[in-house]
């Protein structure tokens, strides 16, 4: 970074990595998950993602990007990469451009994975098979390492596999898509977040169903809250009717919605619920009735049962008030580490950099919350003189809060609206606490503590 008042040019916001991951403009799913994996292969390389990613990718990232540790390519020093990885492509143009430096760079060593058989990239390493994913060949590289998997990183990487396979629908599809998706289920890929994220097939099938369903909705009131049921007979198995039901709670406009499928012939009932409150939580409710599932979505399968009965034990669940609702309170962490807005700019990046984290509130003398502070402000610094300067400076002001009693999914949807990692918690004016992105998906993943 130059100056142009004379101060010297400051580098701090460049890292110095030697080894580097990246992959294709126009990031998806499939490209974002081989760049993850391939990390897990090189554990010294850094994921670097390009400055255009897919749209349907953006809600996944707002929530997940720091578990990932991505970094845009203008934070990398790229004079000192000695390794590049490309993942899900090998052509030079479909990199984000400023990476295009290193195409001169005389002895570079370059990897690549990739299932397109096309490409300019010429490779140190190349892995190159034309399977239905990329994500593919990097899972089967992981089993043969025996590497650990967490289920986040499981997920992701079915997500990646189903959709450029169209949920292994697509001819180019191989036995290995299929046994690497058998692996990551296994490694306990969570398939209602993938479900979440995943834009599905909506086929005629679905029309049909969704349109009994709201031909035979009924809507009660239970709690306060309405709660639309439908029950339908089906016949034999039918894919994503969770989608259905999900489309059905929009249309009919309720706070939770339950589809109630009986398969005459197999004598069961698949019961599939949405929720759109926290005070009605489908996971309660599924475990209840032998299933399970998350707060917002879950089911159940259950054996030789009437559906008017089923749909009774629902309500009586949801007005017995036998769950109990996640308060903000509960994924918030506290106590906060705050800073004050005096504090000078070098001593606050010391702390950033002791806590690992991207970003503090900033309060004044009487502990109100007047800003917050994080790495994207502090790069506004252009001046080493600037490092003395008071935090107030260069900290965000309008803050983005959550009163103390809303709940866990209004707080992610603030953090996907402005694409924010914190949020705190008030309560009369005070912060009593802050809500990050992994509390968030602690919360969603359902790996609370009780
Ligand atoms: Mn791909």
């Amino acid at each position: 970074m130059r100056s142009d008042f004379g101060g010297r040019p400051l580098r701090r916001n460049k890292t110095d990595i030697m080894k580097i991951v990246t992959t294709h403009k126009g990031t998806d799913f499939d490209a974002l998950a081989s760049l993850v994996a391939a990390t897990l292969i090189y554990p010294d390389a850094r994921p670097v993602i390009p400055g255009e990613v897919n749209q349907n990718l953006k809600p996944f990232l707002a929530i997940h990007k720091d578990v990932f540790g991505v970094l845009p390519p203008g934070e990398v020093n790229l004079d000192q990469v000695e390794t590049l990885i490309v993942v899900d492509t090998h052509s030079w143009t479909r990199l984000d451009p400023r990476l295009s430096v290193l195409k001169e760079k005389p002895d570079i060593e370059i990897i690549v994975w990739d299932h397109h058989s096309h490409g300019d990239i010429k490779a140190t390493h190349s892995h190159i098979r034309e399977t239905g994913a990329c994500i593919t060949l990097l899972v089967d590289e992981i089993q043969k390492k025996r590497t650990l998997l967490t289920p986040i990183q499981a997920t992701l990487f079915l997500i990646g596999l189903y959709e450029d396979t169209g949920n292994l629908t697509f001819p180019s599809t191989l036995g290995e898509d299929a046994h690497a998706a058998g692996f990551l289920l296994d490694r306990k890929a969570d398939l209602t977040i993938l479900a979440t994220f995943l834009k599905q097939a909506y086929v005629r099938q679905h029309k049909d169903i969704l349109y009994e369903m709201i031909r035979k909705s009924e809507t009660v009131k239970r709690s306060g809250f309405s709660v639309g049921f439908s029950i339908l007979d089906i016949e034999g198995r039918i894919q994503n009717l969770a989608m259905v039901v999900q489309m059905y709670r929009e249309i009919i406009n309720v706070d939770a919605a339950f589809g109630i499928f009986r398969d005459i012939a197999q004598d069961k009932c698949m019961v599939i619920g949405r929720s759109g409150v926290d005070e009605i939580n489908i996971s309660l409710i599924m475990r209840s009735l032998g299933g399970g599932g998350h707060p917002g979505a879950g089911s159940a399968l259950i054996k030789a049962a009437n559906p008017e009965v089923i749909q009774e034990m629902i309500m009586e669940l949801i007005s017995g008030n036998q769950q109990t609702s996640v308060m903000l309170s509960d994924i918030m962490s506290y106590p906060v580490v705050k800073v004050y807005e005096d504090t000078p700019v070098e001593e606050v990046i010391k702390i950033l950099r002791e806590l690992g984290c991207t970003g503090l509130p900033v309060v004044d003398s009487q502990d109100g919350l007047v800003g917050v502070i994080s790495r994207r402000d502090l790069k506004k610094i252009r001046q080493t003189k600037q490092m003395t300067a008071p935090v107030k400076a260069f900290m965000t002001r309008n803050v983005v809060t959550i009163s103390h009693d809303r709940s866990a999914v209004e707080v992610a949807r603030l953090m996907i609206k402005h694409d924010i990692g914190r949020v705190p918690v008030v309560k009369d004016g005070k912060m009593i606490g802050i809500v990050t992105r992994s509390d968030v998906m602690m919360y969603f993943y359902d790996m609370l503590p009780d």
